[in-house]
């Protein structure tokens, strides 16, 4: 049979219908800002040469807690804060629980490879808290591993401040302030000078100039160990920041509700923004 568009006559012109008026208009959809932000930050440090890891957002005790040298009475493991899915007392088998950190991508990335590693893990994760305009359920990470010989807390600070003049600009000025978490040693949080005010002083620095945008420090040696790495030769630093924080900054929203109720009036303010 002859294909009935080969050479056939043109349609019938209608002259009811005009067809050289404009279409429709289809409503444009937009990034989500956590989007938005998560790949910004996931290019700069592409940039420095860190490779993206994902994992599992179901984790078992020993990725999210026991290797990060969380021991086990420490209070991160308590009901109040973490969504358990199965505890031992629950039957046989491995406790299983919604991860609290991406840390336990990392942990996966370190059973897999040797050194050197660079690598940043962003993803979704899990906090049993009360739902108000400064916490939520679940949010969002990109934490960072660097392990080789040799890396030292200046080639972390260097990161960390190339990351945050790329982010907000070459004007911001950091600050590292001494912490603790079990997981690094020694541990630091860093704080950026408040991108309102410019370091006068306002609400949303609470009048100091200075906002906290993320911790980190040298990862502990027990951590190390606990995947065979032998940490007389090898040293590595590692962070953690949130994502609704770093799009606070940018973008100044000032509820974290907003990320997760779909308003459009909200989410249409991203259109037109890569
Ligand atoms: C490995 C070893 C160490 C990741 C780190 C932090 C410090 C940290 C918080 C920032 C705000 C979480 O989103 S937040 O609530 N994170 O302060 N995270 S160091 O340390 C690691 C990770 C993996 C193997």
């Amino acid at each position: 049979m002859q294909d009935q568009f080969e050479g056939a006559a043109p349609a019938a012109v209608s002259n009811t219908q005009d067809f050289s008026l404009p279409g429709d208009p289809v409503a444009v959809g937009s990034r989500h800002p956590l989007t938005l932000v998560r790949n910004e930050m996931v290019s700069i440090f592409k940039r420095l040469g860190f490779s993206v890891a994902e994992g599992p957002e179901i984790e078992d005790d020993w990725h999210n807690f026991g290797a990060m040298n969380l021991p086990e009475d420490h209070p991160a493991r308590d009901m109040q804060d973490t969504f358990y899915i199965k505890k031992p007392e629950d039957g046989n088998g491995p406790t299983w629980l919604l991860r609290t950190h991406t840390s336990s991508v990392q942990a996966r990335v370190m059973e897999n490879q040797k050194p050197p590693i660079r690598v940043i893990c962003p993803g979704r994760v899990y906090r049993n808290e009360t739902v108000s305009a400064r916490a939520h359920c679940f949010f969002h990470q990109v934490e960072g591993l660097y392990i080789d010989e040799n890396v030292s807390f200046a080639d972390l600070k260097q990161t960390l401040y190339f990351f945050v003049q790329e982010m907000f600009g070459k004007d911001v000025k950091v600050r590292f302030r001494p912490s603790y978490f079990p997981f690094t040693e020694p541990s630091a949080e860093m704080d950026i000078s408040c991108l309102i005010c410019e370091g006068k002083g306002c609400n949303i620095c609470k009048h100091t100039g200075w906002v906290e945008i993320l911790g980190s420090g040298m990862v502990h040696p027990k951590v190390l160990e606990n995947f065979g790495i032998d940490s007389n030769k090898y040293t590595g630093f590692a962070f953690g920041m949130g994502v609704e924080r770093i799009t606070q900054l940018k973008y100044q929203v000032n509820d974290l509700r907003l990320y997760s109720q779909n308003d459009i009036r909200f989410l249409k303010q991203f259109t037109g923004v890569v």
